[in-house]
């Protein structure tokens, strides 16, 4: 395909929030999870990403939150690669990214980075009638942004040789949850999750278990949303979350992605939970906390979370739509 011009993309996409969670990939498959998992996308957190093609070459380069990121660079470009070899486009490719939220702390922004580049990338070079393509684009960028590329309730699939499905479950309206976001750390996570879910995976003994009780989690955590069973959602994701992290704390050396906030806000969470407030925790691969909630006990998470010493920001709202095109 020949070009001239410059050929240009954007899209806004929010991050999701785990609530079956992936944790290590199969090895020697790329990028691919080694399990599925299900997520809320929030729609009260964004990335807008902007990206262009030059045929006249040049290097290529990503722009994140107004800086020069040669670190993500690699990311970026795996992202595009699947998008690229489908337009036969050899030019270079810029980026530039910008976050309304913490950056690489825990809030996913891998997710809603990956799946606003795919799509904004698909819409430069004319892709964006191939949603499995901008799918691919987005997973070669990072196992949880294919999720972020919908809205609501989202269930990524995995079948055991490895082919994959991602779709929304239930809109947002279908189920209006609210989620809170307690931030008790402000600068990014000390051991990304791509070199945490690969120590897990290599060194720690609970790696297996974990991996072996995901389907089970999946399926019933699935059962849970289409029957929009609050009380087993929440025991589903909190054994869940729990668990994650425990394999990873049983790594060698270990991970803590806790700190002592976040174990404060894990107690908060559940004495609300014990006063019959519909609430549940998750976290991460960092020390934000995420409290998911009926929308008429919202204002008292948010207090409650609010006045944990060491919570810096709360950050609150509801369920959002999948990524989008907007204009550059
Ligand atoms: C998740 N996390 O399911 C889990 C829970 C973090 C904890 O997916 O290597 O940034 O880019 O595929 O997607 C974070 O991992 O990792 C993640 P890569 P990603 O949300």
């Amino acid at each position: 395909m020949s070009r001239e011009h410059v050929m240009q993309g954007s899209a806004i996409a929010h991050p999701n929030v785990a609530l079956v969670k992936y944790w290590g990939k199969r090895p020697a498959r790329g990028n691919l999870p080694a399990m599925g998992s299900l997520s809320l996308t929030l729609g009260f957190l964004s990335t807008r990403t902007t990206v262009r093609f030059d045929p006249a070459g040049g290097q290529d380069a990503l722009t994140l939150n107004g800086r020069r990121n040669s670190r993500d660079l690699k990311r970026m470009q795996d992202c595009l690669a699947p998008l690229r070899r489908r337009a036969g486009e050899s030019g270079s490719a810029t980026a530039e990214s910008r976050n309304d939220f913490p950056t690489g702390a825990g809030l996913a922004s891998s997710a809603s980075g990956m799946a606003a580049m795919a799509l904004a990338g698909a819409s430069a070079l004319g892709l964006t009638e191939d949603p499995a393509l901008v799918g691919r684009a987005a997973m070669a960028g990072s196992g949880s942004a294919p999720r972020s590329l919908h809205g609501g309730f989202v269930l990524l699939s995995i079948d055991p040789e490895g082919n994959w499905s991602c779709a929304s479950l239930l809109s947002p309206e279908e189920w209006p949850l609210k989620v809170v976001v307690a931030v008790t750390q402000a600068g990014p996570k000390q051991t990304d999750s791509r070199s945490g879910m690969e120590l897990t995976r290599r060194t720690s003994p609970f790696y297996k278990a974990w991996l072996a009780s995901q389907s089970a989690d999946l399926e019933d955590a699935r059962r849970a949303v289409a029957q929009r069973d609050f009380g087993r959602l929440a025991e589903l994701s909190e054994g869940n979350c729990l668990r994650m992290h425990a394999a990873a704390m049983g790594a060698s050396p270990p991970l803590v992605y806790f700190n002592g906030a976040t174990v404060e806000c894990l107690h908060r969470i559940k004495t609300l939970a014990h006063d019959n407030r519909p609430v549940f925790f998750t976290v991460d691969a960092g020390p934000q906390v995420k409290a998911v909630c009926l929308p008429d006990v919202l204002d008292e998470v948010c207090d409650a979370l609010g006045q944990v010493s060491g919570v810096r920001q709360v950050l609150s709202g509801d369920l959002g739509g999948g990524a989008r095109l907007i204009t550059g």
